[in-house]
């Protein structure tokens, strides 16, 4: 059996690589990455090559093309019913879904306005009234699911909606947004876990920079 292939975007700024990425390191589940640097020529021949929708992530397993995030992570959990991808209970498992699907078709002006940068940290940023529309709605998803599940992950153990909300934990350093005390620790837990970690340090190894997901800290101060 050949080993699964999941290729990705830059580790510094694509966050829709982040969520697969890191579904299949808390699942312990052996895969190969293949890395295109997006917006270069060596990275659009690569696209070119392996991405049927022109955009990552892809997940190549055996003759199997996917090439989406989340039906990547959905694929991940029927392959792997062992691992719990989803939560057990259905009330749960439907709500994870409904929160994960929010944020693959959501969320929009919080993505343009403060795109996954994991290596900056923007000082004095102010989101203005539509990303903020975004951020409240973000804090009281995980609000209510942390109150409900009592933690330490969204459901409970790590279920792909962890996966699909890690991105935000990191956008939130970036531009240095606050959230009250369960979103914050929950950021923070994100943050700490050991595969983000090499998700991170990867990224700081990177060096192409793409200036359109550079927001310019001297435009923000108000
Ligand atoms: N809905 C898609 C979105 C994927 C997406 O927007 N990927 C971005 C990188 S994070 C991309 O490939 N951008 C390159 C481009 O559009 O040329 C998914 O969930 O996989």
């Amino acid at each position: 059996m050949t080993t699964m292939r999941l290729v990705i975007g830059n580790k510094n700024y694509s966050s829709w690589s982040l969520r697969p990425w890191i579904l299949l390191k808390h699942a312990r589940i052996k895969f190969d990455e293949v890395r295109i640097p997006l917006f270069t020529s060596e990275g659009d021949s690569m696209m070119e090559e392996l991405c049927p929708a022109k955009q990552v992530p892809v997940l190549y397993d055996g003759r199997l093309v996917l090439w989406d995030s989340l039906a990547i992570c959905e694929y991940l959990a029927d392959k792997y019913p062992d691992k719990r991808l989803w939560p057990e209970a259905s009330n749960d498992r439907a709500h994870a879904r409904a929160m994960s699907a929010e944020m693959h078709s959501g969320f929009h002006e919080l993505r343009s306005s403060m795109p996954m940068n994991c290596r900056r940290v923007v000082e004095n940023y102010k989101p203005d009234l539509a990303t903020e529309i975004d951020i409240d709605r973000i804090i009281q998803l995980i609000e209510q699911a942390m109150q409900s599940s009592k933690g330490p992950w969204l459901f409970g153990h790590y279920t792909i909606a962890d996966a699909m909300y890690a991105p935000v934990a990191s956008r939130f350093k970036t531009y240095g947004i606050h959230a009250p005390y369960l979103t914050q620790s929950y950021f923070e837990k994100v943050l700490a876990d050991a595969s983000m970690k090499q998700w991170y340090e990867d990224a700081t190894h990177e060096t192409e920079i793409i200036k359109q997901a550079e927001i310019s800290s001297t435009s923000l101060h108000t």
